[in-house]
């Protein structure tokens, strides 16, 4: 899926994360993995027609997600960990359709630089992937807010934004609105991530009947992940991510995960896939030692 934004390339993604080795490094640690390869997306005849609700390529993206949503729930009911590699960040709302299907109280970990909370009124861009988390919330537009023929996915008491550093007025004031935990940048760097983890861990935990992690590549700082289409300065370390990954595998909570915007085009000899597959290695309880 690249049509959630405008750099081609990110379509990519998930066939340089396989290239990357990310099959063998889950397989060296145990795990049984069935690659169910990629959902076919098509193509628009010409790209990034915005609608008059400014929203681009609204209806590719539309059903590239109900498929998505069904194969999730698939995965899901053969008893097995949904792990979805994109691909642009649009896909959280198939992830989440699928994920939530069955879940009342889903808890969400968004690991982004960005919210991803606007709407076709609040988008500077028209960007569906700068949406997905406010659409899975209940707010937006109808067909956003839809995939999987249910709405809402997730409470915002049960979500919690890790590493923003770029949010748009009209997504500051949804998180004010509706009390939405975020760890910018000023959090991370003040309290270490180790404390924010535990913290966030607490938070999703509190409640909930399972934990989706979304993790967009350009949360972390592009000097260790440069190829993503939106770069943000700033941004936590690959350390500090991996910390991040290994505080959830000893918490045990998460349920499903997904990782994104991996864009090969833009980056520097497959180092952001690379980064993606030690990252996931750590989710899935990679140890040093
Ligand atoms: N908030 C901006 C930029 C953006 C969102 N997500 C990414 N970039 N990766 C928007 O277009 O909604
Ligand atoms: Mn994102
Ligand atoms: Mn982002």
């Amino acid at each position: 899926m690249d049509l959630g934004q405008m750099r081609r390339g990110v379509d990519m993604g998930p066939s340089v994360i396989r290239y990357a080795g990310v099959v063998e490094r889950l397989e060296n640690l145990g795990h049984e993995v069935e690659d169910r390869g990629d959902i076919q997306i098509g193509r628009p005849s010409k790209y990034d027609i915005k609608n008059e609700e400014n929203l681009k390529d609204l209806d590719v993206v539309v059903n590239a997600n109900e498929m998505l949503a069904d194969e999730v729930i698939d995965v899901i009911s053969e008893g097995s960990f949904p792990l979805i590699l994109g691909g642009d960040h649009s896909i959280a709302l198939g992830s989440l359709a699928g994920v939530a299907k069955d879940k009342e109280n889903l808890g969400v970990i968004w690991y982004d630089a960005h919210g991803d909370l606007n709407t076709g009124e609040t988008s500077p861009s028209g960007n569906i992937h700068g949406m997905p988390l406010s659409a899975s919330m209940g707010i937006g537009h109808e067909a956003l807010k839809n995939i999987g023929g249910y709405s809402p996915k997730v409470k915002p008491e049960n979500v919690v934004i890790i590493g923003a550093r770029s949010l748009d007025e009209g997504e500051r004031k949804l998180i004010k609105e509706k009390g939405i935990r975020v760890y910018t940048m000023h959090e991370v760097d003040r309290l270490g991530m180790s404390r924010v983890m535990e913290e966030a861990v607490e938070h999703v935990s509190n409640g909930t009947d399972g934990v989706h992690l979304s993790l967009d590549l350009d949360a972390l700082d592009p000097n260790d992940a440069p190829g993503v289409g939106t770069p943000v300065m700033g941004g936590p370390s690959y350390r500090e991510t991996h910390l991040a990954m290994e505080i959830l595998a000893e918490s045990n909570i998460i349920t499903s995960a997904e990782f994104v915007e991996v864009n090969p085009i833009l980056d520097n000899k497959n180092q952001t896939a690379e980064a993606a597959v030690a990252l996931i290695g750590s989710l899935f309880g990679e140890k040093l030692l």
